[in-house]
């Protein structure tokens, strides 16, 4: 447990699940689960979860901060380090005299977010499969998700079944495009939106989490959030 949280979070108890479409169930998991690269590789390559298993396991223990103010404390994740994942399974595929800026990471529930290459080689990012000891349930990410605790919540993709490797910056709708998420999203700089000092839009992202709720509890599957 960390004695601080970053500017403008409070803790929550648990983990709660959240994201963009609280109403409906996760998306299943497939039998043999597959992660799609694609972008600046000489062929789009796909890579079985499986595989994941050849790369030295890491371990992380961390706090989680969504960007509308609320954080989980104590975490304990387990999986590949993406520093590792990037130097072994991507680099070899570059296509030749590629420098990657820009990566997109997509769930299988069509959630995406962008994230610089600088950002993503991070000491603590993780390629995730596990979190307190157990396979990652559908809830947070399974079968496995991005771990970025230096970054904002909608940065960490659950459910990963792509990433692509940009060498200049994509156009990339998210859910959180409407309110102008900032594309670096250090929790500790504050950096909630890209223009705006981040401590400006607490209240509207306070704001965002009323009405997801409420949404998902006229689906009929209230949550905290
Ligand atoms: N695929 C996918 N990943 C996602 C989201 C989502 O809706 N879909 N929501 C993001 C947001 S905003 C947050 S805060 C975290 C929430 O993670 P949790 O549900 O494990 O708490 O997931 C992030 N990753
Ligand atoms: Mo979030």
């Amino acid at each position: 447990m960390t004695l601080r949280l970053p500017p403008g979070q409070r803790a929550v108890g648990g983990f709660p699940r959240f994201g963009k479409d609280l109403k409906n169930p996760p998306p299943p998991v497939p039998a043999d689960p597959v992660i799609e690269l694609g972008g600046a590789l000489t062929e789009d390559v796909t890579l079985s979860v499986a595989e994941l298993g050849k790369l030295p396991r890491r371990e992380v223990r961390a706090d989680f901060h969504c960007v509308a103010g609320w954080s989980a404390t104590g975490l304990v994740w387990e999986g590949v380090a993406f520093k590792d994942f990037y130097r072994v399974l991507v680099e070899p595929r570059l296509r030749p005299g590629a420098v990657v800026s820009h990566l997109v990471f997509s769930g299988s529930d069509g959630v995406r977010a962008l994230v610089l290459l600088e950002d993503a080689l991070g000491e603590d990012v993780l390629v995730a499969e596990r979190l307190g000891g157990e396979p990652l349930t559908g809830d947070h990410g399974a079968p496995v998700r991005l771990v970025s605790p230096w970054q904002y919540g909608y940065v960490n993709i659950k459910h990963l079944c792509r990433i692509e490797f940009h060498a200049t910056a994509p156009r990339v709708t998210d859910p959180w495009s409407p309110l102008a998420a900032h594309p670096r999203a250090r929790v500790w700089k504050e950096e909630r939106h890209r223009r705006l000092p981040g401590r400006v839009v607490r209240p509207l992202y306070r704001g965002v989490v009323v009405v997801i709720r409420a949404l998902s509890a006229r689906g009929g599957s209230a949550r905290r959030g």
